[in-house]
């Protein structure tokens, strides 16, 4: 009887309960659809790591933006067990539209790397992951140096673990905007994969200040919200 009241319920080829039915492409924002499958990964810390996950996540060519610990020797850190880490961001990024040397200038110009930071938390550090980069690093912190005629005190680090922060800080502007979250929960239930959303990405960007009218223009319709949540995104978008 059970049986046969289950299979009325859910008839057959209907997905087991509780199973998530499959995301198609079609369902998914136009943007997070047309994500590059080859992308580099950069890894930096600026302070309180909201920020740069707002100021980074709107840059065109950043693909996917995740907050978490890094720099330190303590094993799976927490936000509140933190140890010796920093509070770090990690991009992935279309080299071909945006140029590792592109991201290391946005990088020099949006902290002020001539103080030190006083708290390991929160010092501006930018890490490497290959002697290559290392390189790329330093070329560019010369750089800095040269343009602002003073001594650069961002600490320069090799990354060798990256472990990523709860999901209540990935997308932090987003998930605490009633009524635009909503409609990201509903396209991503898992929180991992709204984490990896570029239209997350950029709408927590838009959220905490950082788009342009113009640049919201270009792509309002590729991310994948209702008319009303465009409206309510609007709101946040003032230059
Ligand atoms: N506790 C500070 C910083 C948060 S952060 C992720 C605040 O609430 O603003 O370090």
């Amino acid at each position: 009887m059970a049986a046969a009241l289950f299979l009325m319920a859910f008839g057959c080829g209907a997905p087991a309960p509780g199973a998530r039915p499959l995301m198609s492409a079609s369902t998914l924002p136009p943007i997070d659809a047309a994500a590059p499958a080859k992308v580099e990964t950069a890894t930096f810390a600026l302070g309180c790591f909201w920020c740069p996950d707002a100021q980074f996540g709107i840059i065109p060519g950043v693909v996917r933006t995740r907050v978490g610990y890094a720099g330190g020797t303590k094993e799976n850190p927490t936000y509140h067990d933190l140890g010796d880490h920093t509070e770090a961001v990690q991009i992935d990024f279309d080299p071909t539209t945006l140029p590792y040397d592109q991201v290391l200038d946005l990088v020099w110009k949006s902290h002020n790397p001539c103080v030190r930071t006083e708290y390991k938390q929160y010092r501006n550090v930018i890490f490497y992951e290959s002697e290559e980069r290392r390189k790329a690093v330093e070329a560019s912190r010369e750089r800095t140096e040269q343009q602002l005629g003073r001594p650069v005190k961002t600490a320069i680090l090799p990354l060798t673990k990256f472990y990523p922060a709860e999901d209540y800080h990935q997308k932090y502007e987003l998930r605490c905007t009633e009524g635009l979250i909503e409609e990201f929960k509903a396209i991503y239930p898992d929180a991992a994969a709204l984490r990896d959303s570029t239209a997350a990405a950029r709408v927590n960007g838009y959220i905490a200040g950082k788009g342009t009218k113009a640049q919201f223009q270009a792509e309002a319709e590729r991310l994948g919200l209702s008319p009303e949540g465009r409206k309510r995104l609007e709101i946040y978008i003032l230059k």
